[in-house]
């Protein structure tokens, strides 16, 4: 990386840009503080129990299917995070808002998995997601993600194409967007307990952005099949939006003529839109886009319209000046 730069004076504290679980009440908020601003130092000086995710995969029906070809389209001009790092700062918010989600994230039972397809498709299906995978090409690609935190990582991902996952729902023409949604299951995902949250965590996108190649449905990290707190058996990873965009622990996916409100549009709607695209020169009201933290480097690097993949997507935007685009 050309511009790799040390933390400069005005950079966010890792405090200041915790909080995406700040759109809590006053009192929730004061009952997450004391986790807010565990970060990186902590999930370091642990070691990651891979005996958790090795155990699992012994059981995995899909083990197989890995390591698959890498698509050498997609590669980075930084070094990947090691898995480690990666598989140990993770966000999903129906296992709580702190830092040990790794750790909570293994009560989720994802065998058998299916997943419903519906809404505006010829023919409403429900499908088990070891059936899925093996119906649709299996590649690696190498992946930027960055989160509206303002911190970044670098991840091999394994999986299909959404636009692969879309031509085998079959939308009708009358689909403008297509909707995921996550389990529900608040025993088993404690987060789910916290009723101000509007439990499943939802998300959408255009079906102009699901036709674009850069969209993939994630199954696997690391050469093996996704760990729990990555989002088994099934996530999005939509790299050129902030990362709330790619839900984790996919469930439904349906085909609509109305655009979603995902989870955090309606936490926190002047904070997290809709469109949520990547932009430097956009900032968060409560923090700057210009930089991210490197996860396993520490280091702050400058942020990158469309988080680097303008080539690929900026195309989509072009006639949306209304809208908020970086929101
Ligand atoms: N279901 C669900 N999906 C989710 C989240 C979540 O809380 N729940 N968090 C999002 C956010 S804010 C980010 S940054 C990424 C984190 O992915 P990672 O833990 O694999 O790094 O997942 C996204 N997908
Ligand atoms: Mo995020």
């Amino acid at each position: 990386m050309a511009h790799i730069m040390s933390k400069p004076a005005w950079a966010i504290s890792e405090n200041q840009a915790t909080p995406q679980s700040t759109f809590l009440n006053r009192r929730q908020l004061i009952r997450n503080w004391g986790y807010a601003g565990l970060g990186l130092a902590a999930a370091v000086a642990m070691r990651p129990d891979r005996a958790f995710a090795a155990a699992d995969r012994q059981e995995d029906a899909t083990a197989d299917l890995y390591p698959a070809p890498a698509n050498p389209a997609y590669v980075l001009d930084r070094e990947l995070t090691p898995e480690n790092i990666n598989s140990t700062y993770n966000n999903f918010y129906e296992f709580g808002s702190h830092k040990q989600i790794w750790k909570a994230a293994q009560t989720l039972q994802t065998s058998p998995w299916d997943i419903q397809i519906d809404g505006m498709v010829e023919r409403p299906f429900t499908i088990a997601f070891d059936d899925l995978v093996r119906k649709l090409p299996l590649e690696e690609r190498l992946y930027r993600h960055r989160c509206v935190e303002a911190w970044s990582m670098t991840i091999p991902w394994t999986g299909f194409s959404l636009a692969s996952l879309v031509a085998l729902a079959k939308p009708l023409s009358s689909a403008k967007f297509v909707r995921f949604e996550t389990f529900l299951d608040p025993q088993v995902a404690t987060g789910q307990k916290q009723n101000w949250y509007p439990w499943p965590y939802v998300e959408g996108v255009t079906i102009e952005e699901a036709a674009n190649d850069l969209g993939f449905m994630v199954t696997g990290a690391y050469g093996h099949s996704l760990d729990k707190q990555f989002g088994a058996p099934l996530r999005l990873a939509l790299p050129w939006k902030y990362g709330f965009k790619s839900i984790k622990s996919i469930r439904r996916i349906s085909f609509t003529d109305t655009r979603p409100v995902s989870f955090w549009e309606s936490v926190g709607p002047g904070e997290y839109g809709f469109w949520a695209n990547v932009n430097p020169g956009v900032p968060h009201p409560r923090w700057s886009q210009k930089q991210e933290r490197v996860l396993h480097s520490g280091l702050y690097v400058p942020t990158q319209i469309f988080n680097g993949y303008s080539e690929q997507v900026a195309h989509l935007y072009k006639d949306m000046q209304g809208e908020k685009l970086y929101t």
